[in-house]
């Protein structure tokens, strides 16, 4: 099949870094942006979400851009403002503008972060929950998802939303263990959500096929996506050192975790 020319911002981040690796052999050929110099790439464009000249440059003649530039944790309202609410304006701006068409957007978790953790075999989560953002970083997330859909309604821009878990090459707590999205499935993902046809605006959850899952992982998999990986493989090791989750726990208590806390609203 024909290789695609696919914008992947945020390319220096932990993510960035592991889709360097894992996306080009799906069959893209990616451009990499970041505003801090991608190690080990030169062609990388070093450029803030702010600068709309480099924008505009970076997404001409592309077939689709995979967004992870940003704040990725909970920080000021005034620097979340700056990099997810207008950054990610700037680049569906740039896109309208040069003609892209398909935008994956990285979304969190955080949207529905105040979402208490289901009970004991309660249905899991569904897309259509209310949106509960347990933080800026979270709101910031739900502010990313409704832009994506006014692009779609208004100028046919598509995006599939996706709400990642945890994408690191393991789980480090008993809460990953329900959310973590190993990075092969997440380039499995990301695969399956640039080439998804008819996506319009689609959120889904990003996540593993793991046994402990909280969500709803059918719209992720109706994309196309077929996850290989499982946390439970760490559960022992992970159950061993820090307890079985404790909803009662506040930094359990919720999808979010210890997100809910931040800035802190109760002791340590
Ligand atoms: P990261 O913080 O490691 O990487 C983000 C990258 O964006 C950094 O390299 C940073 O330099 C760049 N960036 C920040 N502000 C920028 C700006 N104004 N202009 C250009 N580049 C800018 O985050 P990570 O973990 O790689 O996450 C990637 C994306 O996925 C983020 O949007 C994050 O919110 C989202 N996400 C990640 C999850 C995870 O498990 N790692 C979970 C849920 C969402
Ligand atoms: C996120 O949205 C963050 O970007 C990432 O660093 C992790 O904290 C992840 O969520 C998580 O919930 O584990």
């Amino acid at each position: 099949a024909e290789r695609r020319t696919v914008l992947l911002t945020g390319a220096a981040g932990g993510v960035g870094t592991l889709m360097r690796e894992l996306l080009p052999p799906h069959g893209y050929d990616l451009r990499l942006l970041d505003v801090v110099p991608v190690p080990g790439e030169p062609a990388a464009i070093t450029a803030d979400l702010a600068d709309h000249d480099a924008l505009r440059a970076a997404v001409r003649g592309t077939d689709a851009i995979v967004h992870l530039a940003g704040i990725s944790l909970e920080s000021t309202f005034d620097k979340i403002l700056r990099a997810n609410v207008e950054g990610t304006y700037n680049l569906y701006e740039a896109a309208r503008a040069e003609g892209v068409r398909r935008i994956v957007f990285a979304s969190s978790n955080h949207v529905v972060g105040h979402t208490p953790w289901p009970a004991p075999g309660a249905p899991p989560l569904p897309v259509d929950a209310p949106r509960r953002p347990d933080t800026f970083y979270g709101l910031s997330k739900c502010f990313g998802e409704d832009l994506a859909q006014l692009y779609w309604d208004k100028f046919g821009i598509e995006t599939v939303s996706i709400r990642i878990g945890s994408c690191f090459p393991e789980p480090t707590s008993v809460r990953m263990l329900s959310v973590w999205l190993s990075p092969a499935d997440g380039a499995r993902l990301f695969d399956a959500a640039l080439r998804a046809e008819n996506v319009g605006h689609t959120v889904v959850y990003g996540s593993s096929a793991n046994t402990r899952t909280v969500w709803d992982l059918a719209p992720t998999r109706a994309l196309g996506f077929e996850p290989e990986d499982d946390s439970e493989v760490f559960a022992a090791r992970l159950i061993a050192e820090h307890g079985e989750l404790d909803t009662s726990r506040p930094d359990q208590a919720h999808i979010g975790g210890a997100f809910v806390n931040d800035p802190p609203i109760w002791p340590r």
